[in-house]
């Protein structure tokens, strides 16, 4: 295996990384984030306990990790403070083993309330954010107005940008949201209490990982959301506001490019949404119905139904483009177990005429298209648990061929989960 591993999600996110990330990590000696924030929701099981993460990389699970979070990822310092106290409680603590750029913006209440706001101004266009405040906080990098978590360790900088901050926020909440001012002081208050537990924790990240390659230390990356909510490549504008193809590796982390990557993308069986925007193969029937209940398709973060549909090979083609990926991960293929037929979209048709695209998707007008699908038959034994290919019923080990044949590059699935346990998976590599 190459020195480092990047894990990205090839749909819109919850395609299983977390587990993954976690059940690769022993090969690894530091995990990183590179971007998102607390909208991601990470879930790992151990010994039948479920450990939901947002912003501290899964690898915190295991103790020999270093755990990395990159400028490119914005935080909430509450949301940070709780899933460090959370952790403690199970006994897992992140003392020297947790490193903040100093360059991570920060994601405060004013964010959450302007996040909301929009939101109901948008009603009818409406993105469907998890709320918590990611998409501002970007715009206030953007815009290089923003709080730096580094901002933190300079007490009169900080009063200083967070005056025109208030100033700035308060004249768009009330003018343009109706909504009631913030007070500076409370605001300071609480960021002043951050800092006795963050400070220590904030780095030069690009150092420590450079150095790292250089004493040919391995880095697992550790991607949130998918490629099609990606800011640039995703589906816009239903995507979130960071860019979870690789390009986020780099500019999020500071990593340099002349060591070794190898990228993983983390494909789910079939497909789901959470939020609005475009979905080609989303089912509304029993079959949804089936993939939704056993796959307990809900939101980590905000606890929203996911929505479902079939393998979306369009998608999954041009997520192989876009990410450079090496070869991929099939997650929760037991959640197929029992259905009759099995669907794949193949290609996208235009409702008015036999036109096939296949690639690329953004350029169409997602409402003038409809899927293109194979039929194929499904198994009716459980695959639940199976840790060897050959264990797979027949009908499985034809889809997955299928999945291998039918896109647009040669590359192989080489690992396949079978349920939440790290040991409920299929290693081929
Ligand atoms: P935001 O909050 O500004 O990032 O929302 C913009 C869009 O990005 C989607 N998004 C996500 N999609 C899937 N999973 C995410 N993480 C959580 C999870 C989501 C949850 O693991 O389930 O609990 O609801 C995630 N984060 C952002 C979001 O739905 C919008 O479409
Ligand atoms: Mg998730």
């Amino acid at each position: 295996m190459k020195q480092n591993i990047i894990v990205l999600g090839t749909q819109w996110g919850d395609e299983g990384k977390g587990k993954i990330v976690d059940l690769l990590t022993n090969k690894f000696d530091y995990v990183v984030r590179y971007q998102g924030g607390h909208n991601a929701g990470h879930t790992i099981v151990v010994n039948c306990k479920k450990i939901i993460l947002h912003l501290i990389p899964s690898g915190i699970l295991h103790n020999h990790m270093i755990c990395v979070l990159g400028n490119g990822v914005v935080i909430s310092p509450k949301a940070l403070i709780k899933e460090i106290n959370m952790l403690s409680s199970l006994n897992i603590f992140v003392h020297n083993r947790l490193f903040i750029s100093e360059h991570c913006p920060l994601v405060l209440d004013y964010h959450i309330n302007m996040d909301i706001a929009r939101e109901k101004f948008l009603r009818k266009q409406l993105i469907g954010t998890t709320g918590k405040g990611i998409g501002p906080s970007y715009e206030d990098k953007v815009s290089r107005r923003g709080l730096k978590i580094g901002d933190l360790r300079n007490t009169n900088v900080l009063m200083k940008k967070l005056k025109n901050i208030i100033n700035y926020y308060n004249f768009q909440l009330v003018n343009y949201y109706g909504g009631s001012p913030l007070e500076y002081e409370l605001v300071l208050e609480e960021l002043l209490t951050y800092q006795n537990t963050l400070i220590k924790k904030i780095k030069d990240v690009p150092l420590i990982l450079n150095e790292a390659c250089y004493l040919k230390k391995k880095i697992i990356f550790e991607g949130a959301q998918g490629t099609f909510l990606d800011l640039d490549h995703g589906i816009f504008p239903y995507v979130t506001s960071s860019n979870s193809t690789i390009g986020g590796v780099f500019t999020g982390s500071g990593v340099n490019l002349n060591y070794n990557f190898y990228v993983l993308g983390i494909v789910k069986a079939y497909c789901t949404r959470v939020g609005f925007g475009p979905f080609p193969t989303e089912l509304h029937d029993a079959i949804g119905t089936h993939l939704f209940t056993k796959g307990m398709e809900f939101g980590s973060t905000t606890g929203r139904k996911r929505r479902t549909g079939w393998l979306d090979l369009v998608l999954l083609s041009r997520s192989i483009l876009l990410n450079s990926i090496h070869s991929l991960c099939l997650t929760k293929l037991d959640v197929l177990d029992g259905l009759s037929e099995l669907k794949i979209c193949v290609a996208y048709k235009h409702i008015n005429s036999s036109k096939i695209f296949t690639t690329p998707c953004d350029i169409l007008d997602w409402n003038t298209i409809e899927p293109v699908y194979e039929v194929l038959p499904g198994w009716m034994q459980s695959t639940v648990g199976i840790k060897s290919m050959n264990q797979l019923p027949s009908e499985a080990k034809d889809y997955i061929l299928f999945i291998e044949k039918n896109i647009c590059t040669r590359i192989f699935i080489d690992m396949i989960s079978t349920g939440p346990e790290r040991s409920q998976t299929i290693v081929n590599i």
